[in-house]
């Protein structure tokens, strides 16, 4: 048994290194659909469909416990699936909740009322299918946490990402950056929502200003799943080396993991 992490494509490597560095003895099996990457420009059933069967996949891997690290598969897929894809055994976890609970200053599964919110004024950079589910927003408002959201669609950094042009992802980032500020001009914290921006997080809070709290999900999903696995222990897994699975082209994403990285990472097929 193993602990999975989803993702449409590389960005969860971000996760994956953060959680594998706060838990070093829990086995992972990332699954990376790259063949359909990127998910970002896809509709919800889409992005649902695709999503659900990398979980069934994942649990033919033992993994009991799924992190969607995709902020898309969680804005587009989770809810339906706990509604009504989820056997009772099996779970699966998204990238918002750590966010919240980051802006809130709560603890994971901490059922108290929020405390007073630090900040009002949120600006959240994601890919344009999260942007457009308005899921952080309904997760939020879910929780009556009274906070004034800007969105901003940030339509081609994953793509410059992937094909490793970071002079085109920086000057993206820029843009997207001037964009936002022009509709919120003093947002107090901004919220990374993708799982490739952890890369860009310097040019973000660099275009933003040093005034400006930045958030970014890696380290705040291995802070979460590191106190969900103190509480349900049965979930850890042990005894495995964690594994690397694509639907995409092993050796090309192998490749590209490795530069993403730093280290030799190496996938098979799903
Ligand atoms: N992994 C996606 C996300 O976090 O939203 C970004 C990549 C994509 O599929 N667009």
């Amino acid at each position: 048994m193993a602990v999975g992490i989803f993702d449409s494509g590389l960005g969860g490597l971000t996760v994956l290194d953060a959680v594998s560095k706060a838990l070093p003895d829990v086995p992972f099996v990332y699954y990376g659909d790259n063949a359909h990457a990127p998910y970002g420009v896809r509709d919800a059933d889409d992005i649902y469909n695709l999503t659900t069967a990398a979980l069934e996949r994942m649990w033919e891997e033992g993994c009991d416990l799924v992190i969607l690290a995709c902020n898309t598969a969680s804005a587009a897929a989770l809810r339906r699936m706990q509604e009504s894809f989820l056997p009772t055994d099996k779970r699966a976890l998204g990238v918002f909740v750590p966010l919240i609970e980051a802006l809130t200053e709560r603890q994971w599964g901490d059922n108290s009322p929020p405390r007073e919110v630090a900040v009002k004024h949120v600006a959240l950079f994601a890919t344009p299918a999260t942007v457009s589910s308005r899921a952080f927003q309904r997760e939020l408002a879910f929780r009556a946490i009274g906070v004034d959201v800007e969105a901003q669609a940030c339509g081609g950094v994953v793509d410059a990402i992937e094909d490793g042009d970071m002079i085109l992802a920086d000057a993206l980032v820029r843009s997207h950056v001037d964009a936002l500020m022009r509709k919120m001009p003093t947002p107090e914290a901004a919220i990374l929502g993708c799982t490739h921006y952890p890369l860009m997080e310097d040019i973000f809070q660099d275009a933003l200003g040093p005034d400006v709290k930045v958030y970014s999900q890696a380290n705040l999903v291995a802070a979460s799943l590191g106190d969900y696995l103190k509480r349900h222990p049965n979930m850890r897994g042990a005894g495995e080396e964690s594994k690397f699975l694509t639907t995409g082209d092993p050796a090309r994403v192998s490749a590209r993991a490795t530069q993403f990285l730093r280290r030799k990472i190496e996938f098979s097929a799903a």
